[in-house]
């Protein structure tokens, strides 16, 4: 069925010859090779770009090696599942480094390009990252990946290959542009096309019921329109092992080039058009983070990927020995938000349509295929359709969701008799307003496990947002906190760190990142924290660097690198930190003696488009840099920076720089955040509110290792419900309502009092996300921030203490706690405990 031929055997060996080999001559002789004989380039004249992607290939070739592997042994192993995890955005990041770590090869790559007179530092620099997501659900899918692979668990990433993905954010003026980010268009040397395993997907048309030869009452679903998915793959190899998976991103394109017949009767733009059409689809990833609008293109795109991957998985299935009804024993696929969710109509149309299951077989296999993980408790980012747009688009799974609708109504009219309204949250369908198809609700129906992403979300999704499915459906409920890869945030990111936790405590710590436990014991010693203190030194001076760089402006390595990166959002609270940059400002201006701790302050994210409030806030962190960066009673104590183009590859250069972790969203709000504990690992201490996984850092650092303030989500929800008026805490504390008179005179925008003014007015009036609630307390804790800055050496024992316990958030606990959890897989795919 599948040859394991001589040639997968003559390559299978790693270092066996010139191709695949890993020393430094070897490697060089493969960058030489496809700089002459692949792009037709003589060593002699070829660019950076040239160097750049004839490393790459050389990489790629002793990726593709070990996939080949990697699949023989799946093949070997017919009884295993493979992990599907179905997304519309993968945050990947830049490749090279990444891949040189996993395969152990950096200094040998460094050296083979160092006897061609390049520097391995060079091409790293001068990679482009896919920026195929918006911030921290794309990015969490790629950690993902990472430790599937470094776990050795066979996994497909399925998801769309943009062709623009996250705009470049310039800042002009102090405000946020956006540019189209054309991220393919020096060539991207990690994929591989794969034409010949293309998917056709329909949309439109509309349905008919026919007998079968047996007699059966079948339905059929006839297209208006039908696009061709082409699949491009990446190799996606684990830190030192051979298991190396797939990421599959499926592109748009025309089935046909031309329409041929309209071509003929002479509608030439009308052909090319269609062919435009279809290819829109994986055009460009939308920008929003939190509030999808209903665009049916979004539609669109969502079943396209869902559509091609499902067929995939179906296909693979079936050619090797499955039968339809076996389809989850062979694969768990999770819904990465409810962005996928179609796939249970989808799977079930399949099963049921062109395989002849009937109903309640086709339902036990979709529901014991799918899990679903949700990301956020924003009421604004529950997707819905609109169910005229949603059955004009697929007419026959919107026949399918109404017969789960119904037979999901039924089991809870059986269980709560009588109880009409239960039956109304609960539905698939809202009925007010515009009728509606409500994603969550599908996924959850659809799916044998349902996951919140830190504890404090998983509990309030359950006491919340889905109570009346913990209700029904107690058993399907878990949390599973989120991780992060310390392979690309501390070993790529962060090699002086690196280098000194390995020699100091052996180098598993990458695999096994509770071994940083070891560390603890050398918090106390005083060489230990100077060589520590050293690190984050060179790191900020090499930040500092790129801030002159980026944005002229100049930093003191020495002061606290106080930073905030994340997506702009008013729950994430940019603004509060402001007030507190205005807080000090002030202070300073009162009494330009006054003894301060110097700080920078560095803000980096994007905001969406659309999205005004959040644009007038970079433009306020840019205002309040023009303010204090320069003033002479500041004496370059305070320095604000706004660093433009927040993304995987700038992160790696910030969080190593960091103090100081801003995690000060309104307690309830943020699921679980993923960049808090990036910057934990890289030694910053953190400043953060109750919230989302803040929560599980602080218990495993110790209280007394991090700084804590603000309202509980609890606090936040009776203070809202006790009518909670902000405008009484802006004339009950004086600095405060200095602050925000300051913003509201125009101080920050040249005179202008208009300019900020709904920004103030909104915290005034409303403040739904309780900044000036939390503002005294915020401030307070930065007293005690700077009080322990005083104090280099508990500083730095602080520090330490936080990198040593922060081994609960490596992604590969995540990865096993969703093997144990959701999918009951193992190693190689071996099924474990639970599997179906
Ligand atoms: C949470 N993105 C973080 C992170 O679990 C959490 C929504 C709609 C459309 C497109 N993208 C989105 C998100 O909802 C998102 O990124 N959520 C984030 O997921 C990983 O750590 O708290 O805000």
């Amino acid at each position: 069925m599948f040859p394991s031929v001589a040639v997968t055997e003559a390559a299978s060996e790693p270092g066996r010859d010139v191709r695949t080999g890993l020393d430094p001559a070897s490697l060089m002789q493969a960058v030489c090779d496809y700089l002459y004989y692949f792009q037709g380039r003589h060593p002699a004249t070829a660019s950076r770009n040239d160097f750049y992607l004839a490393t790459a290939y050389a990489v790629r070739d002793r990726l593709f090696q070990r996939g080949i592997q990697s699949l023989d042994a799946l093949l070997h192993r017919p009884d295993g599942r493979t992990v599907a995890y179905l997304s519309a955005e993968f945050l990947m990041g830049p490749q090279l480094a990444a891949n040189l770590v996993n395969l152990g090869i950096q200094d040998a790559m460094r050296e083979a390009l160092w006897r061609m007179d390049i520097r391995l530092e060079d091409l790293i620099e001068h990679e482009v990252e896919p920026g195929l997501g918006n911030g921290g659900l794309g990015r969490l899918a790629a950690c993902y990946l990472d430790s599937l692979a470094t776990l050795e668990i066979p996994a497909i990433g399925y998801g769309i290959r943009y062709e623009f993905g996250i705009f470049n954010q310039q800042i002009r003026d102090g405000w946020q542009v956006e540019l189209t980010d054309k991220w393919l268009h020096l060539g991207y040397p990690w994929e591989v096309a794969r034409p010949e395993r293309a998917v056709a997907v329909r949309y439109g048309g509309y349905t008919e019921t026919y007998t079968d030869e047996d007699g059966r009452y079948r339905v059929r679903w006839i297209p208006a329109e039908i696009v061709k998915g082409v699949p491009h793959d990446t190799p996606i190899l684990g830190y030192r092992v051979k298991t190396c998976n797939l990421l599959r991103l499926w592109r748009a394109e025309a089935v046909q080039t031309f329409d041929f017949e309209a071509f003929n009767i002479g509608d030439y733009a009308r052909a090319v058009e269609d062919q435009v059409t279809s290819e829109t689809i994986s055009k460009v990833l939308y920008p929003n983070d939190a509030s999808p609008q209903g665009k049916a293109l979004r539609l669109k795109q969502q079943y396209f990927f869902v559509a091609c991957a499902i067929e995939d998985m179906l296909r693979a299935h079936l050619r090797f020995g499955g039968t339809p009804a076996t389809f989850h024993k062979r694969w768990a696929a999770q819904l990465n938000d409810t962005h996928p969710t179609v796939a249970v109509p989808e799977l079930m149309r399949l099963l049921l349509d062109d395989h002849g299951l009937e109903w309640d077989e086709a339902w036990e296999v979709t529901q014991k295929t799918f899990g679903y993980t949700n990301h956020t408790l924003l009421p604004e980012a529950l997707e819905t359709w609109p169910i005229d747009l949603f059955g004009a688009l697929l007419p026959r799974h919107l026949e399918i969701v109404f017969e789960i609708n119904r037979r999901l109504c039924d089991g809870i009219r059986r269980v709560y008799p009588g109880d009409e309204d239960r039956v109304r949250r609960m539905s698939l369908i809202e009925e007010q307003g515009r009728r509606s198809l409500r994603m969550a609700n599908l996924a959850c129906v659809g799916s044998h496990a349902i996951n919140g992403v830190a504890a404090l979300h998983t509990e309030l999704l359950k006491s919340q947002v889905l109570s009346d499915w913990v209700a029904m459906f107690p058993e399907r409920f878990c949390n599973i906190t989120n991780g992060v890869t310390p392979r690309r945030f501390v070993v790529v990111a962060n090699p002086g760190q690196s280098k000194l936790i390995s020699e100091t405590i052996g180098d598993d710590w990458p695999i096994h990142l509770d071994a940083l436990r070891r560390l603890e014991t050398h918090a106390d010693d005083p060489e230990f924290r100077a060589r520590w203190r050293d690190v984050k030194h060179a790191n900020k001076r090499q930040l500092a660097a790129v801030i002159k760089e980026r944005t002229g402006i100049s930093v003191d390595p020495d002061s606290l690198f106080d930073i905030q990166v994340k997506r702009i959002h008013e729950y994430k609270r940019q603004h509060l930190n402001v007030l507190h940059i205005l807080t000090l400002y002030r202070r300073l201006k009162l009494n330009p003696d006054l003894d301060v701790v110097p700080r920078t302050f560095v803000f980096g994210g994007k905001a969406a488009p659309g999205y005004q409030v959040a644009k007038l806030i970079i433009k306020l962190v840019g205002a309040t840099g023009d303010l204090v960066n320069d003033d002479p009673d500041v004496r370059g104590r305070l320095k604000v920076v706004f660093f433009p183009n927040f993304s995987v590859k700038n992160g790696q250069a910030i969080y190593p720089a960091a103090d100081l972790s801003e995690q000060i969203s309104t307690a309830g709000q943020e699921a679980s955040g993923t960049g808090n504990m990036k910057f934990a690992l890289n030694g910053a201490l953190t400043i953060g509110t109750l919230d989302g996984a803040n929560i599980e850092i602080r218990d495993e650092v110790g209280a007394e290792n991090f700084f804590l303030f603000g309202l509980t989500a609890d606090e936040v929800r009776s203070a809202k419900a006790g009518g909670y008026a902000p405008r009484a805490i802006y004339e009950q504390n004086d600095e405060l309502r200095a602050v925000v008179d300051l913003i509201a005179s125009g101080a920050l925008a040249g005179g202008d009092t208009t300019l900020f003014r709904s920004l103030v007015d909104g915290l005034l009036w409303h403040d739904p996300f309780m900044v000036l609630a939390d503002y005294q307390s915020y401030v307070a804790c930065q007293e005690r921030v700077a009080a322990l800055w005083r104090d280099p050496e508990a500083w730095s024992r602080m520090s330490i203490l936080n990198v040593a316990r922060m081994g609960k958030f490596s992604s590969d606990r995540s990865i096993r706690d969703y093997c144990e959890r959701v999918w009951h897989v193992g190693p190689l795919g071996a099924p474990t405990e639970g599997a179906p």
